[in-house]
C-alpha cells in the first residue's frame, strides 16, 4: 500500500504542468467570440430568405444558419443554400449581398459577449501577446467597428477593441477559410510563434467549424458555444468547454491566473462531479466576482414554471425576459447575487433584500427559454405577484449546471445564498456607494 506521503506526491505530480507546454499567447475569434453579432445575422438571414422561398420555415433557416457559422461569409452562404435547397431561387453570392444590404452595422448597436472585455484587459495587462483571426473581410472589420457597443457603459469605442491585439487575420488574407487551418498559421506567423510550438498557443472559439481550424493547426482550443445546447456534441474537438468566457481558468493553461475572484473562507468549495479542471483541485472555498457594472432589473413579478416553492422549497420572483432581454444579454448565464426592493405593490417599503439568483436556462428542467429567478432571501407571508420588482444584481457566482439529484440542486442554491450573506455581510463587494440612489429612492 502507498503512504499517504506518497499518495501526496504523486497527486502534486499530477497537478504540476510541464513548463513547455504552457500557452505564451492567444488568438481569439471575434464574432461570437468577443462581440455578439449572431443575433443580428441570423435575424437579416431569416428575413431574406424567407420572402424568397416561402417553404422553409423560420425555425429551419434559423438551425441551418447556426450550423454555418464560423466559416467565411461566401462559404457561409454555399452551405447554407445547399443545406436549406436554395437553388431554384437565388446563388449563394446573391444571398450574400441581399443579406449584406441588412447588415449595415453603422449606427447598430454590437454588444460584447459577457466576460470578453475582462478578458483582454487582463491578457493585455500581463503582456501576453494575443491576436484576432477572424472570417471577417478587413472592410467588413472596419464597418464593424464603427458599430456602436461599448460606448456608453465605459466611455470606450467599439474600435478600441481593435488595440488590444498584437496581430489581425481577417478572413480574405487566407486562400482557405476555417474549418481551414491556415488563418490560425497566419496568426501564429504574426505573433512569431513557430509552428512546433502550436499547442502553445490558446484560441478562443465559439463555433465548431472554428474549433476544427485550431485544432487542425494543433492549437490548443477552448471553447464558448454559441450555437444552443443541443448542439453541444459538436463541440468534441475542443480541449475544454466552457459557459461563458467568465470562467475561464487561465492557470489551466499556464496563462496568469485571473486576480479578481474573492474568496469566501466559510463557504468551503466541493467540487462537482465532472469537473476536470486543474484548478478546482486546489480550490477550498467558494467565491465570486464582482461585476464591472452593476446592472438594474426592473419589472412586474410573474408566474413562472411553478416549481420554486412546490418542488424545491425556494420560491422565486420571477421577471420577465421580454423586456429585458437586452439588458440580460450583457450578462453570462449563470447565478448571481445582489439586491432586491419591491417599488409598488402592497409590499413596497418592505426595505432591501439580499438576493441570489439564477439568470439563465435552468439545465436540470432543460428549460427551452431563459429566466431570471430572484429568491429573496428573507420570509414573505404572502405573494407578490404583479408588484414591481426591482433587481440590482452586483456579482457573478457560477455558471448554471445540472445535478444527479434534485436534493443535490436545492444544496447547491442553498449554498449560493450562504455565498451571497457572507460576501455582504464581510462587506466584501465594493462600489455599492456609488448606487446610494437606488437604496435610498422608494424604500
Ligand atoms: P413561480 O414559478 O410562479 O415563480 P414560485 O414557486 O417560484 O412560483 O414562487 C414564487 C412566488 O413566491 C413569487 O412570485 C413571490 O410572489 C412569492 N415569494 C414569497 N416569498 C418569496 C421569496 N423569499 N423570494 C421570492 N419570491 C417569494
Ligand atoms: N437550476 C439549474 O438547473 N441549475 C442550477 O445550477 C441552478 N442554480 C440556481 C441557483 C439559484 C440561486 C436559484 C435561485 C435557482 C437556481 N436554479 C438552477 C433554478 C431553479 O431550477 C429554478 O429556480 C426553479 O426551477 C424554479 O423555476
Ligand atoms: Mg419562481
Amino acid at each position: 500500500m502507498q503512504s499517504s506521503r506518497e499518495e501526496e506526491r504523486l497527486c502534486e505530480q499530477n497537478n504540476m504542468r510541464d513548463d513547455e507546454n504552457d500557452c505564451c499567447c492567444v488568438i481569439f475569434d471575434l464574432d461570437g467570440t468577443l462581440i455578439n453579432t449572431e443575433a443580428i445575422v441570423d435575424e437579416a438571414v431569416v428575413s431574406t430568405i424567407k420572402t424568397m422561398k416561402k417553404s422553409v420555415s423560420e425555425r429551419e433557416i434559423f438551425d441551418a444558419a447556426e450550423d454555418c457559422r464560423g466559416q467565411r461569409p461566401l462559404e457561409a452562404s454555399v452551405e447554407l443554400c445547399e443545406k436549406l435547397s436554395l437553388h431554384d431561387v437565388v446563388k449563394p453570392a446573391e444571398l450574400l449581398t441581399k443579406c449584406g444590404e441588412k447588415l449595415q452595422w453603422d449606427g447598430i448597436d454590437i454588444p460584447d459577449m459577457p466576460g470578453a472585455v475582462r478578458l483582454l484587459e487582463f491578457l493585455k495587462r500581463k503582456k501576453v501577446p494575443m491576436a484576432l483571426a477572424t472570417s471577417t473581410s478587413r472592410k467588413e472589420l472596419e464597418k464593424k467597428m464603427k458599430s456602436t457597443g461599448r460606448t456608453s457603459d465605459d466611455g470606450k469605442h467599439r474600435g478600441d477593441l481593435l488595440s488590444y491585439f498584437d496581430a489581425i487575420c481577417c478572413g480574405d488574407e487566407v486562400a482557405k477559410g476555417k474549418p481551414d487551418p491556415e488563418i490560425f498559421h497566419l496568426a501564429m506567423e504574426r505573433l512569431g510563434v513557430k509552428r512546433e510550438d502550436a499547442g502553445r498557443c490558446l484560441v478562443f472559439e465559439d463555433t465548431p467549424h472554428g474549433v476544427s481550424a485550431a485544432k487542425a493547426a494543433g492549437c490548443c482550443c477552448v471553447a464558448v458555444p454559441s450555437l444552443r445546447r443541443e448542439k453541444f456534441d459538436m463541440y468534441k474537438g475542443a480541449d475544454r468547454v466552457y459557459h461563458s468566457l467568465m470562467d475561464i481558468e487561465l492557470e489551466d493553461f499556464g496563462l496568469p491566473k485571473f486576480e479578481d475572484w474573492k474568496e469566501v473562507k466559510t463557504v468551503e468549495f466541493v467540487k462537482e462531479d465532472g469537473d476536470a479542471s486543474l484548478s478546482s483541485q486546489t480550490r477550498k472555498y467558494e467565491r465570486f466576482l464582482k461585476l464591472d457594472a452593476f446592472l438594474e432589473l426592473t419589472g412586474p413579478v410573474i408566474r413562472g414554471f411553478g416549481r420554486g416553492s412546490k418542488m424545491l422549497g425556494i420560491p422565486t420572483a420571477n421577471l420577465d425576459v421580454v423586456p429585458l432581454k437586452q439588458q440580460i444579454d450583457k450578462l453570462a448565464p449563470g447565478i448571481y447575487f445582489g439586491f432586491a426592493k419591491i417599488s409598488s405593490g402592497k409590499h413596497k417599503s418592505t426595505g432591501i433584500h439580499r438576493t441570489v439568483m439564477s439568470i439563465g436556462y435552468n439545465p436540470f428542467f432543460n428549460d427551452k427559454r431563459k429566466s431570471i429567478e430572484p429568491w429573496l432571501l428573507r420570509e414573505f407571508e404572502e405573494d407578490f405577484y404583479d408588484e414591481t420588482l426591482s433587481v440590482l444584481v452586483c456579482a457573478y457566482v457560477r455558471a448554471e449546471c445540472n445535478f444527479t439529484t434534485v436534493e443535490n440542486l436545492i444544496e447547491r442554491i442553498r449554498k449560493d445564498a450562504r455565498v451571497c450573506e457572507e460576501a455582504l455581510d464581510l462587506d466584501l463587494v465594493e462600489g455599492l456607494d456609488s448606487w446610494k440612489h437606488w437604496f435610498e429612492d422608494d424604500v
